[in-house]
Formats: structure tokens, sequence, C-alpha cells
């Protein structure tokens, strides 16, 4: 196995060597045909790149760490898991339904996770070719720019992105909380939104998520001293499914007034 004491710039240049190759891979397939398949409805897409891009990943992790953790969308399976020692979460193609429908918002996402602490994210956006990538110890990036902490705005003066199924079901009063800010943004891509945020464009983002649709985000944000917990204010569970909450400290406290008791 590997410890995440070695040389984290040969990692940080590797990492985003797969990614660089992967949105290669991506805007190839955008010129062919695409199979897609639905999931759990026909909300939920996933095409032969999303399995693609996660099988690509996993062997290249493999190949420099064979006993590595991935918990990867594609290929999840709930057993056993324990988050000791080094964990890659894995979101080959986050928002498949803009790929599919739109071909842009949509982004290639991995995280590095050691003893359930985040260590670095990933998050590139494929059709802006940027990549927003670091961790605690170095600071986030924007392909080769440091970004500095977005400003601590408060909702009222700032734009919301909140997932649509909450936002249409009013979910915890969320509908109070789109009418407190400056405006409501839904991009259908978790970790574009999660970007929205870290570069000051939003002052949060609310929706339901699973694991790799926010391990990446969660490191980038919480570096540069954003909340990222539940809408309740308890930390993530990374094993699970939970509505999170990313946002300005001061957005937080008042989204945390106006939503409802759970
Ligand atoms: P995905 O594209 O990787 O599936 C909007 O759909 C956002 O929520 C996307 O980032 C999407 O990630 C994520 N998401 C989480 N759970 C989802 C689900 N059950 N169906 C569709 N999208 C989901
Ligand atoms: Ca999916
Ligand atoms: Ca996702
Ligand atoms: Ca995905």
């Amino acid at each position: 196995g590997f410890t995440l004491d070695k040389s984290f710039s040969d990692l940080d240049k590797m990492v985003k060597g797969w990614m660089k190759e992967a949105r290669l891979k991506i805007l190839k397939a955008l010129n062919d045909e695409i199979d897609v398949w639905t999931k759990s409805g026909r909300n939920d897409l996933v095409t032969n790149i999303d399995k693609e891009i996660e099988n690509f990943y996993i062997e290249k992790i493999h190949h420099f760490d064979s006993e590595a953790t991935i918990i990867g969308e594609e290929t999840f399976s709930n057993d056993d898991l324990d988050l000791n020692g080094v964990t890659w979460y894995l979101d080959p193609i986050d928002g498949t339904m803009n790929f599919v429908k739109q071909k842009e918002h949509f982004a290639t996402m991995i995280a590095i996770y050691e003893n359930g602490c985040g260590v670095r994210g990933y998050i590139f956006d494929v059709m802006r070719n940027k990549i927003f990538w670091g961790g605690p110890d170095i600071g986030v990036f924007c392909d080769n720019d440091r970004l500095t902490p977005p400003i601590n705005t408060s909702l009222r003066d700032g734009l919301i992105g909140i997932g649509a199924p909450y936002l249409i079901h009013n979910f915890r009063n969320l509908q109070k909380v789109a009418l407190q800010s400056s405006g409501t943004r839904i991009y259908g891509s978790a970790g574009i939104q999660i970007l929205h945020v870290i570069e000051g464009k939003c002052v949060g983002y609310v929706s339901y998520l699973r694991p790799w649709d926010f391990a990446a985000g969660k490191v980038l944000a919480e570096t540069l001293g954003l909340s990222v917990k539940t809408i309740d204010g308890k930390s993530l569970n990374m094993l699970t499914s939970s509505d999170v909450l990313v946002a300005t400290k001061n957005a937080q406290k008042d989204i945390a007034k106006l939503v409802k008791k759970s």
C-alpha cells in the first residue's frame, strides 16, 4: 500500500494527468454515438462513457496502490467498507444528464481521504477546461492559480444553488431560503455548483447527495473556510447519502434560521 506522507506534488501531477486524459476521452465521445441507460428512473442516466472513465481511473489507481479502497459511483457495492487507510472517491461524470442533453455543465471528480479525513479534491469542469484542486496542506488552485477564500456573504446578498427536487417539494422550507436569497440557481451538477460556491459566485448549494458527489468539493470548500455539513449542521457521513449544504459561514447561519426542523 502507499501512505500519503510521500511526495504530494508527484501525486497531484499524476492524478491531474489521469483527469486530463479522461477529459480527452470524454471530448472524443461527444462526437460519437453514446449509449445511454436509465438507472433508478428516467431522470437518472448512465452512459458507456461514465463506465469507461470510472474503469480507467480504477485501473490507474490499482496500478499505483493495489490495496486502495475505491468508492466509485458506477462500481460501488456496499459490502464491509471501512474508512481506515486511504480511500479514493470517483465520480467519472458528474452531471450525466447535462453531458447527454447539453454537452456542457458537467465535471469529472476524484477525492482522496485518509482515515476519513479529506486530503485531496480534484474537480475538472470538462467544457470550461479548468481543474480545481487542492487540500488542507497546500490550499486550493484553479489550474496554476491559487484561489483566495470567498467573501463571507450573507444569504440575502448572494445566489443560492438548490437541487431541483428539494426546491419543487419545498423540502425543509427551502423555498423560504430561495426567497430570502438574491436568486436561485440550478445547474444539475453537484460538482459544478460546489465550484460556484468556492469561486464566490454563489453563497451556498444544498442538495441530496451521495459521497462521491460531495467528497472532492468538501475538501476544497473546507480548505477555503466554507461550511460543509448537513442542513442541520451535522458532520457528513462519508459512506451514506444525505442532505448536504455547502455555504459561507454567514449564509449557513441564515439558512439554519429558516429551515424547518426535520
Ligand atoms: P450524477 O450526474 O453523477 O448522477 C443533479 O442530478 C446532480 O445530483 C448531479 O450532480 C447528480 O450526479 C446528482 N445526483 C445525486 N443523486 C442522484 C440521483 N439519484 N439521480 C440523478 N442525479 C443524482
Ligand atoms: Ca449518476
Ligand atoms: Ca454525481
Ligand atoms: Ca456520476
